[in-house]
């Protein structure tokens, strides 16, 4: 049945669209009842209201925690029309039936997204606001509820058209949406207040533990170790590396002068690779530039393909080796100059393929005696050799300064192992042995790489790291452009590439990534050209993006969660299968299909899960952040 719009209760957060709302209800006689806020802004445009606190006799209390949350306001709502009791007690309590609800929410989730605190997210969750829109909804059969200010429209369109009346039809429509809103609402609130006891949980856990120095009050001092050459910069004198009073370094120089973005690397570098070995039981490797990844691996053996491809046919290859090889071979553009890290001992094999690569230094555990002398004689004696202490007790607080400002932190010990992937989120379940191993290599490396940061990896080797870049997107952009290159360095036509007798292995590495982004000018090409004995035929854009179709069962890791599904769209691009993402965001959840119009106003598209399911990927959430800088 149609229903009469006599009485309206307004109450909304977002003002938008009240003007003509408001105007259009006072041109049909509508008595409005409206909450301080929405009341004092009608008012503003000339209408007439009546305060809710008026009609109830209950003024707005709590620093309006309790505005609308009263019988005469909640009876008006949810009474049965035609009931004989109910219009019996309405009439005893002199309670009005409302027939229009305008309601929108505290923005919850905006103030999630802006990184407000613990209170003011709190205090943002609104309570009474979803239960007028729930008491409206259930009571359709009376009530018309609009929920967000892109409905008025329609309202007024189906109030003119019905003679002041709502139809049955629209009062329904209204009510899916609003509960579709309050849904998502709550989920949002559920979600984050997850997010919040985890973090409590953490820190509790955290606190619990034996903290040997305790943060309060304290003086630290330090002993200048090693003085260095430099500090980032020629101009940045004097430089030095220190240790906690009483401390030691966590290697010694057995090679070389090393310099402050080496030791950075190094001590970053063998962290890692320290703790990959100790994650997967097998040799691992890293290649370090600028304080980040370029690759890191673990020692699975290599196919005679990769060997031909990795230019490494040629050569011994022990499980360290195979470690190395892949390591430097995610990027080897970017690895040029590297900063090695070994797991294990350096043996012959090792020493062999670094002997060949232009690279700066290497930290490891121990090294075979020919080995060191390989090591030694490289950069005509200048390659820096550290040997790593394996067993150092790492202080549990670090701390450096800033500015003039000093920090303290607690040392990142989390351990990133298997049972970090255990809670998976995506309707397929399964994360294969190979993939669970990429997994936690991606994990382990964006753990020490530059946030944020995102990691590719496949076959027990990182094909792509995208360091330091603001936004998430752009890390798997970034980190996926290299990804495609690697991959693209198996084409047949990047394999067959005819250079000529002579030209340096760094330059061909470098000629087949312009072969392979193919964007040359004449004058770059030109010059290019010279690598080769004939000039290559071109790599067209098909070719590429027909043989990328072949690369699949790549894993993926990324030190914060993904606020929106753009990631996975990207990802999936290159084959990836497997996320390990530390969950938490508003936009983890499904999105619901319909009422999307009642969802822009209060929330961001709720579909990173979704995402993944469409695209049949398996995504564990690690509930770990792994922020580093
Ligand atoms: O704090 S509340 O949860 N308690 C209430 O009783 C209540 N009633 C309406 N928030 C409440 N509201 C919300 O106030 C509405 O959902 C709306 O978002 C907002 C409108 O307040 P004002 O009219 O004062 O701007």
């Amino acid at each position: 049945p149609s229903v009469e719009v006599k009485t309206a209760l307004v109450s909304v957060f977002d003002k938008a669209g009240l003007e003509d709302l408001g105007k259009f209800l006072a041109s049909k006689g509508v008595h409005i009842l409206s909450t301080g806020g929405t009341a004092a802004k009608l008012r503003d445009l000339g209408c007439t209201v009546q305060d809710v606190a008026d009609y109830t006799g209950s003024p707005e209390i709590l620093d309006g925690r309790v505005k609308t949350l009263h019988p005469k306001v909640h009876g008006g709502l949810l009474a049965a029309r035609g009931n004989a009791g109910h219009e019996a007690e309405m009439e005893k309590h002199s309670i009005r039936k409302i027939d229009l609800v305008v309601v929108n929410l505290y923005p919850f989730q905006e103030a999630v997204a802006k990184g407000g605190d613990f209170a003011t997210c709190i205090e943002n969750i609104d309570i009474g606001g979803p239960a007028m829109i729930r008491a409206s909804a259930k009571n359709n059969a009376a009530v018309t509820i609009l929920t967000s200010p892109g409905q008025y429209g329609k309202f007024m369109q189906e109030v003119s058209d019905n003679a002041g009346c709502t139809t049955f039809a629209f009062r329904k429509n209204m009510a899916a949406a609003a509960y579709a809103l309050t849904s998502s609402y709550d989920s949002a609130v559920s979600a984050w207040m997850a997010g919040e006891a985890a973090r409590l949980r953490n820190f509790r856990d955290e606190r619990s533990k034996d903290v040997t120095e305790p943060p309060a009050k304290k003086t630290i001092t330090f002993d200048l170790q090693m003085p260095l050459k430099y500090g980032c910069n020629p101009h940045q004198l004097p430089a030095g590396l220190c240790a906690v009073a009483g401390g030691k370094l966590p290697f010694e120089v057995v090679n070389g002068t090393p310099g402050y973005i080496n030791l950075l690397d190094a001590i970053n570098a063998w962290q890692l690779v320290h703790e990959l070995a100790q994650a997967t039981g097998l040799p691992a490797a890293a290649s370090f530039k600028h304080v980040s990844p370029a690759g890191a691996a673990i020692g699975l053996p290599l196919s005679d393909e990769e060997k031909i491809v990795y230019e490494v046919k040629d050569k011994e290859l022990t499980d360290v080796a195979a470690a190395y090889v892949r390591a430097r071979n995610a990027d080897p553009m970017c690895s040029f100059g590297d900063f090695v890290a070994i797991s294990h001992e350096v043996d012959v094999a090792t020493a062999m393929i670094l002997k060949i690569e232009v690279s700066d230094g290497i930290i490891a555990p121990s090294f075979r005696p020919e080995a060191l002398e390989t090591l030694k004689a490289k950069k005509g004696g200048k390659f820096i050799v550290l040997k790593a202490d394996a067993g150092f007790k790492y202080s549990d607080l670090e701390y450096r300064m800033v500015g003039g400002v000093g920090f303290m932190q607690k040392r990142n010990d989390a351990i990133f192992d298997a049972s970090k992937l255990s809670e998976v989120v995506t309707s397929s379940k399964t994360i294969p042995d190979k993939a669970q191993k990429d997994l936690i290599l991606a994990s382990i490396a964006i753990k020490y790489t530059q946030s944020n940061s995102v990691g590719y990896s496949k076959n027990g080797m990182m094909v792509g790291v995208g360091a330091g870049q603001q936004s998430r997107v752009d890390c798997v952009k970034l980190a996926g452009r290299k990804v495609a290159t690697w991959w693209l360095r198996f084409h047949p036509k990047v394999k067959g590439l005819p250079f000529k007798d002579g030209v340096k292995r760094q330059d061909r590495v470098n000629a087949r990534v312009r072969y392979i982004e193919g964007d040359m000018e004449e004058a770059e090409r030109g010059e290019w050209l010279k690598n080769f004995d004939a000039p290559p035929e071109p790599l067209s854009a098909e070719e590429k993006s027909s043989f990328l179709k072949g690369l699949d069962d790549v894993a993926i890791s990324s030190d914060a969660f993904f606020p929106f599904r753009d990631s996975i769209d990207h990802a999936t691009r290159l084959g990836v299968k497997f996320v390990a993402q530390p969950g938490g965001s508003v936009a983890d959840k499904e999105a619901c299909a319909f009422c999307l119009d009642a969802l822009k106003n209060v929330t961001t598209p709720l579909q990173v899960i979704d995402a993944c399911n469409t695209y049949g990927m398996t995504m564990a959430f690690t509930q770990l952040r792994l922020f580093h800088h």
